[in-house]
């Protein structure tokens, strides 16, 4: 099935032609209530999408098109733990890991709910033993630091928590992410620590990831300078889905945390895969993260579509990619502890969307996911922005705006705040050639050097941007975040009839490295690759030290 046919997606190629010469900047002067009209809240979340380029009618023939494709049932199918998942067989229940309502979850016959709630159990009853002082080091210490060793979405997810949430950091507790195989990252990262106070979460779903299981090897040889192998139980824990593979590590499989196969990678950090954001801010407030989750989900269920912020922001995001041609989405959160909330959602979304291959099988002829990606603002703005806002390429750029800082004792915010307002507008708005004209006139230029420059200073504007805007980051708010955006990803995949829940990009990454790493020993058999390749590896050969 080709959305192509569908003819609410006609019906949207004849709007976008008539629409193509409509700009924000008259809407806005031609509609007062704009503002009023393309808002959309969840609790205390709101999105203002007024700054798009849409009409009221754009906006129902997107809707209109959601529910050519069935949109309410597919959700439902998702709620509900349907194998979704078509290629992999399995079900999708991030969502069951932050069902707060506590009812079942069927997956083959058997509620998965009670297997949830004793992991939550299991890693609260951890928590509090580490943070008061029942869980001590091989010493007798108490433990400090925590290092999660895992890569993708055993790290990315929880490490954007909790830097997002550092302001809820329990005292005495530090966390470190290791991720990358490169040494570097877990020698700088162990040169900060003592082995009496460490505690490692060896964090893999399937407990065979090349990059994880090295790292976690030499962590524990560092462990094990100082002390001896009966001690690594105080010191290591896992997080798996593969208890052999944990056991056959030497990780006591009491020292275990379960997940399932019914969770994705980037959507686990609400599993056990979060025990770091759990250790590192509370396991009261990991809770209230998966309460906020839990709220978006009702949203997502429940709301009509026309009022559902998931489905609205999916729709605008087909909109851009498959109707204006944008090829990439920016995602500028003006909140410095967020640095890494646009690296998470690109994961989510490239990873979810980035396939060339529908449900069926067949190639696919349309634009799917786009390019994701973005830093905190203002920084931004002092760098790619001016592409945004000049440039050859639509972007569409989502703002995210907390209110209220949580360190007012350096009260930079409504300056943080005015800068991105200023942007969403500035970039819908424009300036035209009068306006420049204006400008120039009253610094005094004229003539020649006025028509020089004039052009140089238009900006079109009609750039479109989403604000989300809330009262302050919140574990529940950072909650309702990521579930708004997994639940968008999952919108465009039903839209572009893909199944965003596999990713065999990413399994092929596993396998092709494993076949090199012996031939790049001297003398080692060299099995057949592109000419490039095996010069390069010859090359490495030769260089090495
Ligand atoms: C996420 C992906 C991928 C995965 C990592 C780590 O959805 O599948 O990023 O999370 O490759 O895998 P393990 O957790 O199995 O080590």
């Amino acid at each position: 099935m080709t959305p192509l046919n569908i003819p609410e997606w006609q019906s949207l190629v004849r709007h976008y032609s008539d629409l193509k010469y409509v700009s924000m900047r008259e809407q806005f002067a031609l509609d007062s209530d704009r503002a009023q009209n393309f808002l959309v809240k969840s609790g205390d979340l709101l999105l203002d999408y007024s700054k798009n380029r849409i009409t009221k009618e754009t906006m129902e023939k997107l809707v209109a098109l959601a529910q050519s494709v069935n949109m309410n049932d597919w959700v439902e199918r998702m709620f509900s733990g349907e194998a979704i998942n078509n290629t992999e067989g399995r079900a999708v229940l991030h969502t069951a890991l932050r069902n707060r309502s506590n009812t079942p979850v069927m997956v083959d016959g058997k509620d998965v709910m009670p297997a949830v709630n004793a992991v939550l159990t299991q890693m609260k009853n951890f928590c509090q033993q580490v943070h008061n002082g029942e869980w001590l080091g091989y010493t007798g210490k108490r433990i400090t630091n925590i290092v999660n060793i895992g890569i993708g979405g055993s790290d990315l997810g929880p490490a954007m928590i909790c830097d997002g949430l550092e302001a809820y950091g329990v005292e005495g507790i530090s966390v470190h992410f290791v991720s990358n195989v490169d040494g570097a990252d877990l020698s700088t990262t162990l040169e900060k620590l003592n082995q009496e106070t460490t505690l490692f979460v060896v964090a893999s779903k399937t407990f065979t990831t090349q990059e994880t299981l090295t790292n976690a090897q030499s962590a524990r040889a560092w462990f094990l300078k100082t002390a001896k192998q009966a001690d690594v139980a105080k010191h290591f824990v896992a997080v798996s889905t593969n208890a052999k593979a944990v056991a056959e590590f030497g990780i006591d499989t009491e020292n275990m945390f379960e997940i399932w196969d019914w969770v994705g990678g980037r959507y686990s950090l609400w599993s056990a895969i979060g025990l770091p954001i759990a250790l590192y801010i509370g396991m009261d407030n990991f809770e209230r993260m998966l309460a906020g989750g839990h709220e978006m989900d009702l949203h997502f269920r429940n709301q009509p579509l026309a009022e559902n912020m998931p489905v609205i922001m999916g729709l605008l995001g087909v909109w851009y990619i498959n109707f204006h041609g944008a090829q990439t989405q920016a995602i500028v959160p003006y909140d410095h502890s967020l640095a890494r909330f646009p690296n998470h959602m690109q994961q989510l979304d490239m990873e979810s969307n980035g396939k060339v291959t529908n449900r069926e099988g067949q190639r696919i002829s349309y634009k799917t996911g786009p390019i994701i990606w973005g830093t905190p603002g203002t920084n931004g703005q002092h760098a790619y922005f001016q592409l945004i806002h000049q440039g050859t390429q639509l972007v569409p750029v989502d703002f995210v705006l907390p209110v209220n800082s949580h360190y007012p004792e350096c009260d930079h915010q409504s300056i943080l705040l005015a800068n991105g307002l200023a942007q969403s507008e500035a970039l819908m708005k424009g300036k035209n050639a009068e306006e420049v004209r204006a400008e120039l006139m009253a610094e005094g230029y004229e003539g020649k050097a006025l028509e020089a420059l004039l052009p140089h200073k238009v900006f079109p504007g009609n750039r479109p941007s989403n604000t989300l805007l809330f009262p302050q980051l919140t574990p529940e708010m950072l909650g309702q975040l990521v579930a708004l955006y997994e639940h968008k990803v999952f919108v465009q995949g039903v839209i572009w009839n893909i199944n965003s829940f596999d990713q065999w990009g990413v399994e092929l990454g596993k396998q092709l490295a494993k076949a090199i790493v012996p031939e790049l020993k001297d003398g080692a058999e060299i099995s057949p690759h592109d000419s490039s390749t095996t010069n390069l590896i010859n090359l490495i050969r030769t260089l090495r030290k």
